[in-house]
C-alpha cells in the first residue's frame, strides 16, 4: 500500500497494549513502518501519531508530523497538550465502539429500571421480599440521553426499540424518531425535568465540562439515576455524593473519573449507590479500527481529505 513512501507511525499510548495494534498493522498493512513509544528512533521520521493520553511534550517533539489519530471516539485527551502541534486529528468512528457502548448503556438502564441494586443488596443480606419490583413498564420510564452523535443516537434508538420513553439533548437541533429532542442551553432544563434515567454521552469540551453539577442534579426527577459512561470531567463528584445522600439520586454507575486510574482512597470505591468500571464501557478494538487509520495515512499522504477529522476549536 504504500511501497517505498516512508511514512512511519508512532503508537504513543502509555499503558495500552502497543502490541495488539502492531500485530494488526503488520497483518493489514505489512510495509507500514510502526514504532511504539517510548522507542521513538529518529523523531524526524514520524509521520503521523496514533495517541491515548500522548505525555505532553511528546508530540511536540516530532518535527514532521503531519496528522494525529486519536485511538478513541474522544480528543479531549490530546488537546489537554499545552504544546500540541497544529496538525489534523481524526477520531475513532466504529461500529465495535458504538456497540459497546450501547450495550453498556442498556445493562445498566435495565439494571434500574428493574431496581436490580436492591435486589443485590438483598441477597447479600439473604433477604426475600419481591415488594421493589413495581409494575411500571418500559414506556413509563423516561430515559435521557446527552449527546446525540454516533454513540448517542445508537444507544436512544436501541433504548427506543426497548420501548422505554426516550428523550435526546444536543448542541444542534435533531429530528429521530420516537425520540423527544431537545438542543441547547434552553433545551436542557426542560429535558432533565422528564429524565428519570440520564445518560451522559458528550464530548468533553469547554462547553460541557463540569455539566453534571449541583443544578443539573436538582433539575432531574427526585430518586433519579445516573451513568455517565462519557468523561470524568464532566461530573462534579462532590455534587454526587451530596445528591446521593440527600436522595435526589437513587444510585449512579460511572465509568470514567477525574483521574484514572481512580486513587485508592476515593470515597466512589466503597459508596453503596455507585457502581464502577474501570473507564471500559467501551473499548477500541484494533481489528476493526486498524483499517480506519491505514486508510486515513493513504489520505494524508495523497492530499485527499481525512475521515473523522475533528473540529478542533469546538472540541470534538
Ligand atoms: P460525537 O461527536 O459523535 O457526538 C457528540 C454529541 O454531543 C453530539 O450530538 C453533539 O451535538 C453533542 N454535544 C457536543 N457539545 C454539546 C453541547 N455543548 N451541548 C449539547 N450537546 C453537545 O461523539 P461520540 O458520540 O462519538 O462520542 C461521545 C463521547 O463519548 C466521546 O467524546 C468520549 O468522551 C465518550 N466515549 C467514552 C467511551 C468509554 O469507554 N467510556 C468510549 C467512547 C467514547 P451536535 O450533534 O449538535 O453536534
Ligand atoms: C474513547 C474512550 O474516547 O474509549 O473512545 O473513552
Amino acid at each position: 500500500m504504500f511501497g517505498t513512501l516512508s511514512v512511519t507511525l508512532l503508537i504513543i499510548a502509555p499503558g495500552e497494549r502497543p502490541d495488539w495494534w502492531q500485530r494488526e498493522f503488520a497483518r493489514l498493512v505489512p510495509d507500514l513502518e510502526v514504532r511504539a513509544w517510548p522507542d521513538v528512533g529518529d523523531p524526524a521520521d514520524i509521520r503521523s501519531a496514533l495517541a491515548w493520553k500522548p505525555p505532553s511534550d511528546e508530540l511536540a517533539k516530532l518535527p514532521n508530523l503531519k496528522a494525529i489519530w486519536s485511538m478513541g471516539a474522544g480528543i479531549d485527551h490530546i488537546l489537554v497538550d499545552d504544546a500540541l502541534p497544529d496538525v489534523p486529528i481524526t477520531r475513532v468512528v466504529d461500529p465495535y465502539l458504538t456497540a459497546g457502548i450501547t450495550e453498556y448503556v442498556l445493562l445498566h438502564v435495565l439494571r434500574y429500571h428493574r431496581n436490580q441494586p436492591v435486589f443485590e443488596a438483598q441477597q447479600r443480606d439473604h433477604v426475600w421480599d419481591d415488594r421493589a419490583r413495581d409494575l411500571r413498564q418500559a414506556d413509563e420510564r423516561p430515559v435521557g440521553v446527552m449527546g446525540l452523535g454516533e454513540l448517542g443516537r445508537d444507544a436512544v434508538a436501541k433504548l427506543t426499540h426497548l420501548g422505554f420513553d426516550t428523550a435526546g439533548w444536543s448542541r444542534t437541533a435533531k429530528d429521530i424518531s420516537g425520540v423527544a429532542c431537545f438542543h441547547g442551553p434552553d433545551g436542557l432544563a426542560p429535558f432533565l425535568a422528564r429524565s428519570e434515567i440520564l445518560v451522559c454521552l458528550l464530548p468533553l469540551t469547554d462547553q460541557t465540562a463540569g455539566i453534571l453539577d449541583r443544578d443539573t442534579l436538582a433539575r432531574l426527577p427526585e430518586g433519579a439515576y445516573l451513568i455517565n459512561a462519557a468523561r470524568g470531567g464532566h461530573l462534579v463528584e462532590a455534587d454526587l455524593i451530596d445528591a446521593l445522600a440527600a436522595g435526589q439520586i437513587t444510585h449512579a454507575t460511572l465509568d470514567v473519573f477525574h483521574e484514572e486510574p481512580l486513587p485508592g482512597d476515593h470515597p466512589f470505591w466503597d459508596h453503596p449507590q455507585i457502581t464502577m468500571t474501570p473507564h471500559n464501557a467501551s473499548i477500541t478494538d484494533p481489528r476493526s479500527v486498524v483499517a480506519q487509520v491505514a486508510e486515513n495515512i493513504r489520505r494524508l499522504e495523497a492530499g485527499e481529505p481525512l475521515l473523522h477529522q475533528v473540529d478542533r476549536v469546538a472540541g470534538y
